[in-house]
């Protein structure tokens, strides 16, 4: 018989705070980015306000009420057998202005209750430090990640983590796709990575700019928190996060090629940095070439030489290709084509289960360390029935496909693979447009895109078969 999964493998879900908590002013919490973030959808960009404006709908404020519902859905976590659960902690739950010296005391105490109760159940908790959210009062005051002055207020969170929770946290991840703003010119990527929130008279290359000075203070400060975490509890495990969307070549033409792979370069020299703690030659030619001057310090580079990786914690939704035309450069906002050989799901992500082993054995073969899929899912349109069941099968569909390239990779390829933590495991707020109509979960969350319902949890289709695919350690899918 053929040989399966590892005997721990880490079989779980994934959410982040902002889209799945909700109670966004309680237990002290500061308001984060998201909280000015109004509901959009595939054709509307979703608005990012300066202040909280009475006509408008900002859906994170409520998202899926795990706040008030951990109890419950851990227990349903439990039930479908998960061995790990990813979250991140809300950066305004901990600091709510995000520059005190003193974290607030009832945030740390409700991410007690859930690791204990997660733990209780059976269940490790993984958790990223920054996903998408980050205290206003730092973009306001300071620029956001333009800003130096990030690197100790960060550093000092992640501290205030590791310190408290090394005991009931081995596996923890920095930045959440620390490099989805590759795509510069999207105000909404920059503005979740960064906190950066782009002047309308500000010109693309001082976006581009922007974008890759505060990248690398983001990955200064993640090398610090690497060497913090290290200091406080060598057992710690820290990763970085990656979106990884395989970029292919339209064609076999030498400049597509070339282009396609100058492409991946471009999105994963974060990575790069992350796992070999320098920034590539390439990059750095094409920063002289651009004129693109960052501050980066000596100590700096030894930082980021100090304070690579543990393991590289990554997602995977779609794959992308790309055609060269008339510059060297990839740029993502204009460089990309739809790929014939694959279908789209309802919002146009292209749906590639081989992908993902393309992926994992890319990220094998270039860093040489061990991989977590942290996020893997179809956004998709569910209904409800009559009586309160979801035939997601759809679904199945996706995450059976997607799992068996995932196994041909472990067992065929050799990849020392951590887990499989699907997206959006109990139906959560998407990031991309705020709306609660583009489900991922196993668990139906009885919300629609403006929070109106019983918010009553109902396990789909696909909640049943996954129980079962964690029972059999992916032996029968
Ligand atoms: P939504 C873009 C491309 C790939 C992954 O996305 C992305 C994004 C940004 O939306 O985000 C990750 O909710 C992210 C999650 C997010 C999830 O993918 O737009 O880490 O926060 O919810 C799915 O459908």
């Amino acid at each position: 018989m053929k040989k399966t999964f590892v005997d721990n493998f880490l079989w779980g879900g994934a959410v982040a705070a902002h889209q799945f908590e909700g109670a966004y002013q309680e237990g002290g919490k500061g308001l984060s980015i998201a909280d000015f973030m109004t509901l959009g959808s595939h054709e509307t960009p979703r608005e990012l306000t300066d202040a909280i404006e009475a006509d408008k709908y900002y859906p994170n404020h409520l998202a899926s009420d795990f706040y008030h519902h951990y109890q419950e859905d851990i227990k349903l976590m439990a039930e479908m057998g998960f061995k790990a659960f990813r979250t991140s902690i809300a950066w305004t739950r901990i600091f709510p202005n995000g520059d005190e010296t003193e974290p607030n005391e009832a945030g740390l105490a409700f991410y007690d209750r859930v690791f204990d109760e997660l733990l209780k159940n059976g269940i490790q908790p993984v958790i990223t430090l920054s996903h998408f959210e980050m205290p206003i009062n730092l973009v306001k005051k300071y620029g956001g990640w333009s800003n130096r002055k990030l690197i100790d207020l960060f550093t000092h969170f992640a501290y205030v983590c590791f310190d408290r929770y090394h005991e009931k946290v081995k596996y923890w991840m920095t930045f959440n796709e620390i490099n989805n703003q590759t795509n510069y010119l999207s105000d909404l990527s920059v503005y979740e990575n960064s906190g950066i929130k782009f002047s309308p008279e500000i010109s693309p290359a001082e976006k581009e700019q922007l974008m890759y000075q505060a990248a690398h203070y983001e990955l200064v400060a993640s090398a610090k928190a690497v060497q913090i975490a290290h200091t406080i509890d060598p057992t710690l495990q820290v990763g970085c996060m990656l979106a990884f969307c395989p970029i292919y070549p339209a064609s076999s033409k030498p400049e597509d090629i070339l282009f396609a792979q100058r492409a991946m370069d471009t999105r994963l020299y974060f990575g790069d940095v992350h796992v070999n703690g320098y920034y590539p030659n390439w990059l750095k030619a094409y920063f002289e070439e651009k004129g693109i001057k960052l501050d980066i310090t000596p100590e700096d580079l030894t930082i980021l030489q100090k304070g690579t990786v543990d393991y590289i914690a990554f997602s995977y939704y779609m794959s992308f290709m790309a055609e060269y035309t008339d510059h060297d450069d990839y740029r993502e906002y204009q460089d990309l084509r739809p790929n014939p050989h694959v279908k789209a799901n309802d919002w146009g992500w292209q749906i590639d289960p081989i992908g993902l082993r393309y992926s994992l054995t890319w990220m094998m073969n270039r860093w040489h360390k061990p991989l977590f899929i942290v996020e893997n899912g179809l956004g998709a349109y569910d209904e409800l029935t009559t009586d309160h069941q979801v035939h997601d099968q759809y679904r199945i569909e996706y995450l059976r496909n997607h799992i068996e390239q995932m196994k041909k990779a472990v067992v065929e390829d050799g990849v020392d693979l951590l887990g499989y933590l699907p997206w959006g495991c109990i139906d959560l707020v998407s990031a991309s447009t705020g709306e609660m109509k583009k489900r991922y979960g196993f668990v139906y969350v009885d919300a629609d895109d403006y929070g109106k319902g019983s918010m009553k949890r109902y396990p789909k289709d696909s909640f049943y078969w996954y129980q079962k695919v964690i029972a059999n350690n992916g032996s029968d899918l």
